[in-house]
């Protein structure tokens, strides 16, 4: 079996996805998601034009080899785009092995360690009590552990935090030039203790609650909050401060017990080694598309179980279904998972193009026992919905300094 053509996707069911499709010679062929939100046509250039004419005629099955000629075989290693690139390739060769063998990729990868992958949702709102009533729906629909993100009052737009939008496509999926959001550390602190004592006096120990602060405060900021948030008990606060100094972290462990996750923008282990093995963190955040396919995560994974790290992949609307399948057969095979993020299964759009069957049960996917990753991508109806160039947001501190956002 040879690799005999590779075609890559962009499509726009109301937000932009990088769709890679490997195609042997025998017919069989496999999917893998390339989406780096908003810089979606960097990786389908580099998919194009650096990484296709080097893989036609290879072996498929060869998924170590390919993954190492196609990062260590490259001087310029690691970055977003080079790693969503591997990342790709990576998952639709998992995706051709698990359909030659006729089985799920779990299976591939030691078989189940637990019966379905637990999830927490997304609570978001414009005040205190409407994000509980939103926290009170998903604990109804069975999840166990919830996102709370609440809308900051003085600020014109909060990260997390739909407004007037009726989901994450609509708000994320089309700004043609990046929109400045302002931000306000102080306002922030005046509101987030708040809405988790509130959470806490009203659900109890009912549900585990999460939250993400997506980098804007400085370390001492950080453990402050960490101290704030600690008889609340949270699952985990993510990205509490920026990722690119791992040494961050030592500080803010030193100062809370609040749980602490990171590692979303993670390209691959080295990003996040130093926060491993220093146990500076609980939950390693990274994801599929952004960390090097499933064989990137699984060099994570393993290592982290070394430090008691467990891992809490990365579900945000931008990775696609075909990611999310990654992480499910991931998930129910790897014994230090944690807990997956979810946002549903996207819009109806969405839903048109990238098909499935995996099953949201009381706040757990049961996978998919379909051969390989169990994705079906319907080119004709991706072709629909072209390209269009969407931004993400940049932040600004109130008197115009240029922010985290
Ligand atoms: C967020 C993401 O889901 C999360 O934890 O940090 O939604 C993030 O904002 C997006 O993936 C950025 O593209
Ligand atoms: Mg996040």
């Amino acid at each position: 079996m040879i690799i005999q053509d590779i075609k890559v996707f962009v499509t726009n069911p109301g937000r932009n996805f990088v769709t890679v499709k490997v195609i042997t010679d025998e017919g069989v062929y496999g999917l893998g998601d390339a989406t780096v939100n908003g810089r979606e046509m960097a990786v389908a250039t580099y998919l194009e034009e650096h990484v296709k004419p080097c893989l036609i005629g290879r072996d498929p099955h060869k998924i170590e080899d390919i993954w190492q000629y196609l990062y260590m075989g490259v001087y310029w290693r690691r970055g977003p785009i080079t790693m969503a690139a591997i990342a790709a390739i990576d998952m639709a060769l998992w995706d051709i092995k698990g359909k030659v063998a006729g089985l799920p990729v779990y299976q591939l990868l030691g078989g189940k360690c637990r019966d379905g992958v637990t999830l927490y949702a997304h609570a978001n709102g414009e005040t205190i009590e409407d994000t509980l009533d939103k926290a009170a729906q998903c604990i109804e629909q069975g999840f166990s552990a919830v996102r709370l993100q609440s809308a900051i009052p003085g600020l014109s737009e909060t990260y997390g935090v739909l407004g007037d939008k009726k989901d994450y496509f609509e708000l994320q999926g089309n700004r043609p030039l990046p929109p400045e959001q302002d931000w306000s550390t102080s306002k922030y602190f005046d509101l987030v203790p708040e809405l988790f004592a509130k959470a806490k006096e009203r659900f109890g120990n009912k549900a585990k609650f999460l939250h993400d602060t997506h980098s804007r405060l400085t370390p001492i900021e950080s453990a402050k909050l960490g101290k704030m948030l600690e008889p609340y008990n949270l699952m985990f606060l993510e990205d509490a401060s920026i990722a690119e100094n791992q040494e961050n972290y030592k500080l803010i462990r030193h100062h809370t017990t609040t749980p602490l996750a990171l590692g979303e923008t993670y390209n691959t282990i080295w990003d996040c080694k130093d926060l491993i093995q220093n146990q500076w963190i609980d939950y390693i955040r990274s994801a599929a598309t952004h960390a090097g396919g499933i064989t990137g995560m699984k060099k994570i994974a393993d290592f982290a179980a070394v430090y008691n790290v467990r891992t809490a992949p990365h579900g945000a609307p931008d990775l696609s279904p075909i990611c999310f399948a990654a992480h499910m057969h991931l998930n129910i095979s790897t014994h230090n998972f944690g807990i997956q993020e979810f946002v549903g299964f996207g819009n109806e759009e969405c839903q048109s193009i990238f098909k499935h069957d995996m099953k949201l049960e009381n706040g757990m996917i049961l996978v998919s026992d379909a051969p390989g990753l169990g994705v079906e991508f319907d080119e004709q109806e991706a072709a629909k919905y072209e390209y269009k160039r969407s931004y993400l947001p940049v932040s600004r501190l109130e008197d115009g300094t240029l922010w985290h956002w």
